[in-house]
């Protein structure tokens, strides 16, 4: 028998795993939304491979997709879940108990990812169980409709569709069928096949339909439940009270009035987001509670009743992320009402040996902050409320962190729920664990954002602007420097306070048409200049100067 006589069996095997696979997926998700949504298995599967992926490997993926990189990693996969599915498939084309035992395996692993969730409930495990089972049929029927023989002798000749027996009711399919396997040059021997496979335009039109339903209910129950996230009813529960404190109106003049440049208040919907949860907890405010533990004289615990009852405070705080690339846009500015942490870890009175404070996430996720940063003049905050609203759940829902001047892997903590006090040499967060830095401070960065990369500009005046940051220190000046030129003094926004961002514009004069450079650096008020030299984000933030090339015409 020749080799091209596989090609057949094994593609309609494939095909086969495929379509089992998505009806497999499709109905455990189905089921999963209705009974307990943290429990399916695509979901579960892509969150259980965060903590694990290689740190060389996640970075990349955030700079290179930002927001997105929750659906680039449900969307690989998914697609990792095909391919194997896929190739199992081609192998219960001329193997096919073997070819079922791997599938029911492969099967096996979302099940036990699901189970060892710590959080998982007795319940958690039928949607996938009776994904998993009405999968296996599927195969199972499909396997048998595509004509594979299940006794081990007739399993090294697969069925060829030329030789169908069965009868088509369709003429056009007849038509089709008697020259479509121009490899069939030689017959199977009697009794190899199953009875009355379908024909390959059946098959296929069958797994295909099978597949098609699978993928679909995925794809609508991924946005049905992105859509519903927001609305929750647990954020409608919490109403913030009248701030304390109130921050300083912003002025106008904190905003440039060049035309594409970012607003300096970012919105909710606006906002970056980074985190290890593929879909943000929704945490009710009442079941919700801070405790404040470990190298403390008194341990405290707080619900969010005690919380909203005290003098809360708002601030403008800009938020930055160590995984921003150059010119990136992991970094955003708004006003946020919460509490100091100074004045709750004041009540738990912390030993004097203790150097940290690793606070905790309802999701595991832990930072490592120096409890300096906690307790000296800055505006560090247990935070309830973010541009006058609740926070939303992907921001942290009900209560998160912010400290100013810190990037947030070591500071800003959404569903926040323990304060552990401790030691640096005691204890290490959730990203040290996997390469970045213990303590890190925000460094001093600038961004060009008009023009945009690439742009064609009309030749003459032309104006340039972005926004530059350095939180604790404040921005002390900001340089662009067209082509090979000087570099030039930037005309600065209003400053808010030392721990917001500050927008910046520059004219040059009479550009000449063609393509031109343009590069910015920032200097804070402690003096340090942003320095050129190129560094990857890990272990504490990348570092260089953002250029952008554009056209004058
Ligand atoms: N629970 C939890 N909190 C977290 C993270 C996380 O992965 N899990 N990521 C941190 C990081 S790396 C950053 S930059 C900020 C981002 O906050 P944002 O998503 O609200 O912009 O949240 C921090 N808080
Ligand atoms: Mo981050």
């Amino acid at each position: 028998m020749n080799g091209t006589r596989r090609v057949h069996p094994r593609l309609r095997g494939a095909v086969a795993g495929l379509a089992a696979t998505l009806a497999m997926f499709g109905l455990a998700d189905v089921l999963a939304r209705a009974f307990s949504p943290s429990a399916a298995p695509l979901l579960t599967l892509g969150q259980a491979i965060i903590p694990l992926a290689p740190p060389a490997a996640i970075k990349p993926v955030i700079a290179l997709f930002g927001d997105n990189d929750k659906l680039v990693l449900v969307l690989s996969t998914g697609f990792g879940a095909l391919v194997l599915a896929g190739l199992i498939g081609a192998v219960a084309a001329s193997r096919r108990r073997l070819g079922m035992g791997l599938l029911l395996i492969a099967g096996l692993v979302p099940l036990a990812v699901i189970i060892l969730r710590p959080e998982a409930g007795a319940l958690d495990v039928i949607p996938t169980l009776v994904g998993l089972a009405v999968g296996i049929a599927v195969f199972a029927l499909l396997l048998r409709l595509g004509g594979f023989a299940i006794s081990a002798e007739a399993a090294h000749r697969p069925v060829d569709d030329a030789e169908d027996t069965a009868v088509p009711d369709d003429p056009a399919e007849a038509a089709d069928r008697p020259d479509s396997e121009p490899d069939s040059e030689s017959g199977p021997a009697p009794g190899s096949r199953t009875p009355n496979p379908l024909s390959r335009r059946r098959f296929f039109g069958l797994a295909g339909a099978v597949g098609t339903i699978g993928a679909v209910t995925i794809a609508v129950g991924q946005t049905v439940a992105s859509l519903a996230q927001d609305a929750g009813a647990a954020v409608a529960k919490l109403v913030l009270p009248t701030p304390a404190k109130r921050a300083a109106a912003i002025p106008a003049a904190a905003s440039t009035d060049v035309e594409g440049t970012v607003p300096f208040v970012t919105e909710a919907a606006d906002f970056y987001r980074i985190d290890t949860v593929l879909a943000p907890p929704v945490i009710d405010p009442e079941q919700w509670s801070l405790r404040i533990h470990g190298m403390v004289e008194e341990e405290v615990t707080l619900t969010m009743d005690d919380v909203l009852d005290l003098p809360l405070e708002e601030h403008h705080i800009t938020l930055t992320c160590v995984s921003n690339p150059v010119g990136g846009d992991l970094v955003g500015n708004a006003t946020w009402l919460g509490y100091p942490v100074r004045d709750l870890l004041a009540r738990a009175r912390p030993n004097s040996q203790a150097d940290m404070v690793l606070s905790h996430s309802f999701d595991g996720f832990t930072a490592s902050t120096p409890i300096g940063a906690l307790t000296d003049d800055r505006a560090a905050l247990l935070a309830v409320g973010m541009n006058g609203e609740p926070l939303t759940p992907i921001h942290g829902f009900p209560a998160r962190l912010v400290v100013p001047g810190l990037y947030g892997f070591v500071s800003a903590t959404k569903w926040v729920t323990e304060l552990e006090v401790t030691r640096f040499d005691e204890k290490t967060a959730y990203w040290t664990d996997r390469g970045w830095d213990a303590k890190a401070p925000i460094l001093v960065a600038s961004r060009i954002e008009v023009p945009k990369p690439l742009a064609k500009v009309p030749a003459g005046d032309i104006r340039v602007g972005g926004t530059a940051w350095a939180q604790r220190a404040g921005i002390d000046r900001v340089e662009v420097k067209l082509d090979d030129g000087e570099w030039t003094q930037a005309d600065l926004a209003e400053e808010v306070t030392i721990d917001t961002w500050r927008q910046w514009r520059a004219d040059f004069a009479e550009v000449e048409p063609g393509t031109h450079t343009l590069t910015v650096r920032a200097t804070d008020k402690d003096g340090t200049v942003q320095t050129a030299k190129r560094r990857d984000s890990i272990p504490n933030s990348a570092t260089g100067h953002h250029h952008i090339q554009f056209r004058v015409e």
